[in-house]
């Protein structure tokens, strides 16, 4: 999330259509919301929508068969004398998500446009990271953890709002036995990696961009930020050694910025003709291992992006196909196994445009705004949404947008009535909470 859209985010920042139109339409929320059973109040920050809570109690990554549940067990069994969870509750204070984690005051992810909130003092995790302090603080040294995250984000065929993450961490003593057991790890990394038939693009593990902390050892910290890479490039190897088999794989590391880590990577995979990102990662701040009182030691963590692995390792083309229920979706995986999905059809697309004037004095409509009403009207049946013109009037300064809406059902052909009763719907909605005037 967090560094990628800074720029945008920063400059549209503001409230959702919910709490931005709180005083000019009647609210869509009752005053209490449902969720995994507790009841939990609303306020005017609310921007949950029906269609996210409904993924909530799903919990696919534990579903005996579901590609998410394989990827998880294999990856668990790559790190054999870690310690695995699975079953944090996804509702966590802001405190817990950003504060913790070190995150400046006017991060733009704790903003309204990127976050889903229940109220003020709740939302829903944005990634596993937000459970770090409490994993550590049980005396964790070497751990999984595995949860579904929500993010307000763009409609791809490789973004969704709901998608699993899977933390990873490991810590050494901070003195000479703790690094020479990095030390003998790292020389039986890089024996094992010897072998591999990946092309991999690395980077320096430190420089003036990507520093080490203050209170770290340089020494220390780079021999740390190596082990964090070895380690994850031998899992790239276990995960996808063997489908490189007719052309290798391509990885590449580059610098990353995240508030609780640095050095930070991510990690970027080329498939079907573009780099995709799969993780984060980095030498974890030491202001976490305080608060969690953790004394002496110095460690990485990491946090994957499931559906993103395993779009490459089963050839699954879309990432709304995770949530699907059709038996041909469905029946072609099997526990513990990794098999290339058949796609059952190619069923068309239809897109639609809308364009319409901005409520008169207010900003744009947030790009985020507009994709979380859309997947509100048309679920799963939305595959991408693209802003395909804006600009501002020179005589009146009042802003104009168009966005392009490209509907496909992942499991059967779509009707031109359908459609357009989806899309009547979309304007209607747009009206009502934006009060934008459609051109
Ligand atoms: C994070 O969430 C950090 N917490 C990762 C981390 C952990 C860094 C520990 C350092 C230490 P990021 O926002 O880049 O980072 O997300 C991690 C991964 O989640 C991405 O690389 C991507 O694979 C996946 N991801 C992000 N957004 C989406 C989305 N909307 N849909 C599907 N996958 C996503
Ligand atoms: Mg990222």
């Amino acid at each position: 999330m967090l560094q990628l859209r800074i720029f945008s985010a920063v400059q549209n920042c503001r409230c959702s259509y919910r709490s931005f139109h709180s005083s000019s339409v009647t609210s869509k929320y009752a005053d209490t919301l449902e969720i995994l059973g507790d009841k939990y109040h609303t306020d005017e920050i609310t921007n949950v929508t029906p269609s996210i809570l409904s993924k909530i109690p799903l919990q696919v990554h534990k579903q005996t068969g579901h590609p998410l549940n394989t990827l998880r067990s294999i990856i668990e069994s790559h790190y054999p004398d870690f310690s695995h969870f699975s079953s944090f509750n996804p509702l966590v204070t802001p405190f817990k998500n950003f504060d913790e984690l070190a995150f400046p005051k006017d991060h733009p992810g704790r903003s309204v446009t990127d976050s889903y909130y229940i109220h003020k003092n709740l939302m829903l995790r944005t990634h596993t990271s937000a459970h770090e302090v409490e994993v550590f603080s049980k005396g964790e040294d070497k751990w999984l953890l595995t949860a579904d995250v929500y993010r307000r984000d763009e409609i791809d065929g490789s973004h969704y709002p709901v998608f699993h993450q899977m933390e990873g961490a490991r810590l050494y003593s901070a003195d000479a036995s703790g690094m020479k057991q990095v030390e003998e790890d790292n020389e039986r990394l890089s024996r094992h990696l010897k072998m591999s038939n990946i092309i991999i693009e690395d980077i320096p593990h430190i420089s003036p961009t990507n520093p080490v902390q203050r209170t770290h050892d340089p020494v220390h910290s780079e021999l740390v930020a190596k082990n964090l890479k070895l380690s994850l490039n031998s899992l790239l190897l276990r995960l996808f050694g063997s489908t490189a088999s007719e052309e290798p794989l391509r990885v590449r590391w580059i610098e990353a910025y995240f508030p609780f880590t640095s050095p930070s990577f991510e990690v970027e995979v080329f498939f079907r003709g573009k780099w995709l990102e799969i993780l984060g990662c980095g030498v974890v701040i030491q202001s976490t291992l305080d608060i969690s009182n953790v004394e002496g030691k110095i460690g990485w963590a990491f946090g994957l992006g499931l559906e993103r692995i395993a779009m490459i390792l089963y050839s699954i083309p879309d990432i709304r196909l995770f949530w699907s229920t059709d038996e041909r979706f469905l029946s072609q995986f099997k526990d513990g196994e990794i098999t290339t999905f058949k796609p059952y059809s190619k069923f068309p697309s239809c897109f639609k445009d809308v364009s319409f004037w901005n409520a008169q004095g207010s900003a744009p409509l947030h790009d985020n705004d507009f994709c979380d009403l859309v997947r509100d009207v048309a679920g799963d049946l939305v595959e991408d949404v693209k802003m395909i013109d804006s600009f501002v009037h020179p005589k009146t300064n009042r802003s104009s947008s168009c966005y392009r809406i490209n509907y496909r059902s992942m499991d059967r052909s779509l009707s031109n009535e359908e459609v357009n009763e989806l899309q009547k719907s979309v304007v209607t909605r747009l009206t009502d909470l934006f009060r934008v005037e459609i051109r």
